[in-house]
C-alpha cells in the first residue's frame, strides 16, 4: 500500500512539472518580440537577446521583481513566474521596451 502511494505521489509531481511550460520572448530591434503574454503560474520565460547590443531585462512588479543584469547577443536568461498577477517587464537600457506578463 505504501509503495503504491509513493508511486502515485511520484506520478503527480511528474505531471505538474510536465505541465509547467517554457515560453520564449526575445529582445530584437530594441523591442520584446511580444507586447504581452498570458502564462500559467509556475511557467518559465526565456529572454534571449537577439540584438547586437546589450539589454537588461528586469521587473519591479509586486508579484515578481527580478533583474537579469545586462547581457550580450546570444545570451539567454530565464525567469520562473511562481505567483499569480500582472508583471511589467522592462529593459533598463531602453526604457521604452515593455512587456506585460499575465500570470494566471
Ligand atoms: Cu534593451
Amino acid at each position: 500500500m505504501k509503495f503504491f502511494m509513493t508511486v502515485i505521489l511520484a506520478l503527480l509531481s511528474m505531471s505538474t512539472s510536465v505541465m509547467a511550460a517554457e515560453h520564449v520572448i526575445g529582445q530584437k530591434n530594441k523591442a520584446f518580440t511580444k507586447k504581452s503574454i498570458t502564462i500559467k503560474k509556475g511557467d518559465t520565460i526565456k529572454f534571449p537577446n537577439q540584438d547586437p547590443f546589450f539589454h537588461n531585462v528586469y521587473s519591479m512588479s509586486e508579484s515578481k521583481s527580478f533583474d537579469l543584469g545586462s547581457y550580450a547577443k546570444g545570451v539567454s536568461k530565464s525567469v520562473k513566474f511562481d505567483k499569480q498577477g500582472e508583471v511589467i517587464v522592462q529593459c533598463a537600457i531602453h526604457p521604452f521596451m515593455k512587456l506585460k506578463v499575465k500570470v494566471e
